[in-house]
Order: structure tokens, then sequence, then C-alpha cells
């Protein structure tokens, strides 16, 4: 079974290759189908957003496609950056711009009320609609200073409480197990599955 992924995140498409590969289930980035379109990410929430980028992909790839919508919630700056936590630091923002903003926003707190957790929402669609959209969540709290190397965006920043460090000096193979991602991916897992009865059901 061959799933497409709607994003252009590399780092997100090795996440979500492996948590998806445990299963079988192999998956093709949207950067193998030249032309396809770019999607704005305009709406107002996780999952509507996740929802515009599976159909979008699924239509024109004509295949079914996931698409995952994901980002940061502080709860000091009322759940900022949220779902533009991409673009947090401007037009020309990198990870590094991101970060810096956002421990500039919370400069001063003490760690009791930087309290966090990143969410990621997952839509599951066939070229003939959106068929389920799940959600994943991981708790932490933002840090002082940047620690560690591994993972992509807020992670050296996002503390995990659980490990006692940030999720950029965990291992990768336990972020892939735990995180807001695998969490939202184990259960588009199912939806996946289910699909794929009634479609094999559906053919006889
Ligand atoms: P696509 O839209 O092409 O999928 P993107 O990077 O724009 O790629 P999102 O719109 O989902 O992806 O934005 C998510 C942003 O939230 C991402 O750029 C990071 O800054 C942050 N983020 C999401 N998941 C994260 C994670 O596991 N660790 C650290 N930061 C994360």
């Amino acid at each position: 079974m061959q799933v497409v992924i709607s994003t252009r995140n590399k780092n997100k498409l090795q996440e979500i290759s492996r948590i998806l590969g445990t299963e079988g289930i192999e998956t093709v980035g949207v950067e193998m189908f030249p032309g396809a379109p770019e999607i704005e990410e305009d709406g107002r929430t996780f999952a509507e957003n996740a929802a515009k980028k599976a159909l979008t992909i699924a239509r024109f790839t004509k295949r079914l496609t996931l698409a995952d919508d994901s980002g940061l919630e502080v709860e000091a700056l009322a759940g900022a950056p949220g779902v533009y936590s991409a673009r947090y630091s401007g037009e020309n923002a990198t990870y590094e711009t991101n970060n810096q903003k956002l421990l500039a926003e919370l400069a001063g707190l003490p760690p009791e009320r930087r309290t966090a957790r990143f969410i990621c929402s997952v839509a599951v669609a066939d070229p003939g609609g959106v068929i389920g959209i799940v959600e994943g969540e991981y708790p932490g709290r933002i840090i002082e200073e940047p620690r560690g190397s591994n993972g992509f965006g807020y992670d050296p920043v996002f503390f995990s409480p659980e490990y006692g460090k940030t999720l950029a000096e965990m291992d990768p193979k336990v972020k892939n197990r735990i995180s807001h991602r695998a969490r939202a991916f184990q259960k588009a897992k199912e939806l996946v599955r289910k699909y794929q009865k009634e479609i094999r059901g559906s053919s006889r």
C-alpha cells in the first residue's frame, strides 16, 4: 500500500515515513509529482489546513493522500504561534529566528509559566473527499536556551519533563514513538487500514 504525503518539509516527511513504515505503509512525498500545486495554509485551525492540503493533493495525484499541519501552542502567549508556527518571525523565517523570537517573547517568565504543547492534525483524503481527521499532542515547556541538534523547528527549545531533555536532545527513534506527530499518525494508520478494507470489500 502506497500513500502520498502532502508535505514539502523534508524533516516531517522523514519522520512520517519512519512512523508509517513500521506498519508496512509505503510513503511517497508530494515532490515526486511535478506540477503539484502549492497550498496556501490560510485555515484558522490545524485541522482545516491539514484537510485542505490532503484533499488538494489527493485530487492532483488521484491517490490516497495524508497531510499533517502541526505547530506549537504556548499557554502564556494565548496559543501562539499556533497555525503560524512555520512563519512566526516573518516572511523569511528560519527555525533559528523563530526560536529567538519565542525566547524573547517569554523572557523573564519562570518555568511554571512556560508550558506549551505541540499539536499535529492529520487528514486522510482520496480524490472523492476527506475520509477523516485525527489529532495528536505532546506536552512540555519552553526552556531559556536552545539545547540539542536532533529534530527540527522548535525541538531545541521544547523540553519534555517526561524524559528530562529537549526533543532535539532526544534520540530520533524515541521522538518518533512519542511525539504529537507519532500520536496523530498512529491514529491515521487506522483510517488507512479501514479504507483499504473497504476498497477491497467493494471491489469483490
Ligand atoms: P508543509 O506545510 O509543507 O507540510 P511546514 O514546515 O510549513 O511544511 P507546517 O505548516 O505543519 O509545516 O508547520 C509546522 C511548523 O511547526 C514547522 O515549520 C515547525 O516550525 C513547527 N513544528 C511542527 N512539528 C514540529 C516538531 O515535531 N518539532 C519542532 N517543530 C515542529
